[in-house]
């Protein structure tokens, strides 16, 4: 008997409730074996906190996935979020082609940006060799703001369908095969996520909370890895997700100067529960 083993490639920000501090205790709560490979370290993640420490992993990586290949290591999926440099998008591109199993899962979230601005550190060269990581993989878990950069669109905080479809249009045109976007919002006070698998939409819409956190993108991207590998189709797998991260935000939202993050913990068995179901 096996069960599944996942490969997760993205930072450690050591403070911070961000990346692979979020990333792994989700995944392995998941019933996942996961597996890291920081791409970077950071003292803090990026957002609010200035003077923070930055090591680039990237010359590390071949060796890392050489020894891999020698010990004949390999993953039932693979998912990258926060990425070091352009140059580490090279080596994560050949990290996934030699160690994701041929019927394996990849998911992509081209974690960059946010609010219609890149986050510190990244520019436009960052952008086009996102999209060719974007084009290898089974699903691309953007925000609106990182699917207008990829789709070379602009950002826009009010829109409508046809913008949305727009913006999945020019994402499929680049390779992405699923597509799933969050912070999707036609309504007041509602927003949702937009599923684009075999080119069929559906929408989970849900409420707007009052307040938002840092951190969130991880968290529903971890969370959606996790019930995607658990067998759940995409179109359940991202409502799971979304229904975790409001716990999660609500549950933040009750605690006093945790402006950073999201407690993503004390709400962890309402996912387990959801992804039991
Ligand atoms: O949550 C995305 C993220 C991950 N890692 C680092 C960040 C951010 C967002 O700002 O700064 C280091």
């Amino acid at each position: 008997m096996t069960y599944p083993k996942l490969l997760t490639i993205q930072d450690i920000s050591c403070v911070g409730q961000c990346s692979l501090t979020v990333a792994l205790p989700i995944i392995s709560a998941c019933g996942i074996e996961t597996c890291v490979l920081p791409s970077a370290v950071l003292s803090t993640h990026t957002a609010g906190f200035s003077g923070y420490t930055f090591r680039d992993l990237t010359e590390d990586m071949p060796a890392i996935n050489a020894h891999w290949q020698k010990e004949g290591i390999c993953f039932d999926a693979v998912y990258t979020g926060y990425l070091g440099s352009t140059k580490q998008i090279d080596y994560v591109k050949m990290i996934l082609d030699t160690t994701k199993k041929a019927e394996g899962l990849s998911v992509v979230d081209p974690a960059m940006a946010d609010n219609g601005k890149l986050y510190p550190g990244f520019d436009m060269a960052f952008v086009e060799a996102m999209r060719s990581l974007c084009a290898k993989a089974d699903f691309v878990v953007p925000n609106i703001t990182e699917a207008a950069l990829l789709a070379d669109l602009p950002y826009k905080t009010v829109y409508d369908r046809e913008y949305i479809d727009q913006l999945l249009a020019k994402l499929t045109a680049l390779g992405c095969k699923g597509i799933i976007l969050t912070g999707v919002s036609y309504a007041e006070g509602r927003t949702g996520i937009v599923v684009l698998e075999n080119g069929k939409y559906a929408y989970y819409e849900h409420e707007l909370l009052p307040n938002s956190c840092h951190g969130t993108g991880d968290i529903y991207a971890s969370a959606l890895v996790g019930a995607l590998v658990r067998g759940k189709s995409a179109y359940d797998a991202a409502a799971i997700a979304a229904n975790y991260t409001m716990e999660c935000i609500k549950a933040t939202a009750k605690l006093d100067n945790h402006w950073y993050g999201a407690a993503f913990e004390p709400v962890l068995g309402k996912l387990i529960a959801a992804i039991e179901a």
